[in-house]
């Protein structure tokens, strides 16, 4: 299979109580599994084959033809940040000098930019992600998209990422959504993660990074 989906980075109960080891499997061993079968099925003797998810992503980002190699290939990839922008010791702020530099030049501090990210998530209409993305510059932007949709085709960096899609957060929270993405915020954001992916996007080598990633 070209396409493999990473192990999740910590147990199916490691997150609960915030996210339950049921969510949890519902949510890996199904949702995110189907992406990852139905993404190889669908590349399966075309050029595609020979990419990684993330090229699979890019190349097919809207082309019409490729739709649903996009939204299944989106959908793998997605996934495999969300899992990662989460972790069993998370919340509570950054601490990462860079990235509080970061976030206090972009939005005015960590209290403006959760306000930001939970308003745009519980806004965000339907199906989607609520995104923490950088520009090559460092300087930090909440964006939001509807179903698979990406802000990583678009050539930007992906710091962290919330999925609001109804599955995420249902079996735990029902229809609250705004709780959900509270206790995102508060107790799992992995700002490790999103301290790395920044560095690796603004770091002294990360231009030819770049250029040799398109
Ligand atoms: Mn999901």
């Amino acid at each position: 299979m070209p396409v493999k989906q990473p192990p999740l980075p910590y147990a199916y109960e490691a997150l609960a109580p915030h996210v339950s080891a049921e969510t949890m499997h519902v949510h890996y061993d199904k949702h995110h599994a189907t992406y990852v079968q139905k993404t190889n099925e669908l590349i399966r003797g075309t050029p595609f084959e020979k990419l990684t998810l993330e090229e699979i992503v890019r190349r097919s980002a809207g082309d019409p033809q490729h739709r649903k190699i996009f939204n299944n290939a989106a959908q793998a990839w997605n996934h495999n940040v969300f899992w990662e922008s989460m972790s069993p010791r998370g919340g509570d702020g950054a601490r990462h000098r860079e990235l509080v530099a970061a976030i206090d030049r972009s939005f005015g501090g960590h209290a403006e930019f959760a306000a930001r990210f939970a308003k745009a998530a519980v806004e965000q209409f339907g199906s989607g992600w609520a995104w923490l993305v950088a520009d090559d510059d460092g300087r930090l932007e909440i964006v939001t998209t509807g179903n698979a949709g990406n802000p990583m085709a678009d050539g930007r960096a992906v710091l962290l990422t919330c999925d609001v899609w109804e599955h995420a957060y249902y079996l735990d929270y029902r229809n609250r959504r705004d709780a959900f993405v509270k206790v995102f915020l508060d107790k799992l954001v992995n700002w490790e993660r999103a301290a790395e992916a920044l560095a690796q996007h603004v770091g002294a080598d990360a231009p030819a990074r770049r250029a040799a990633s398109r």
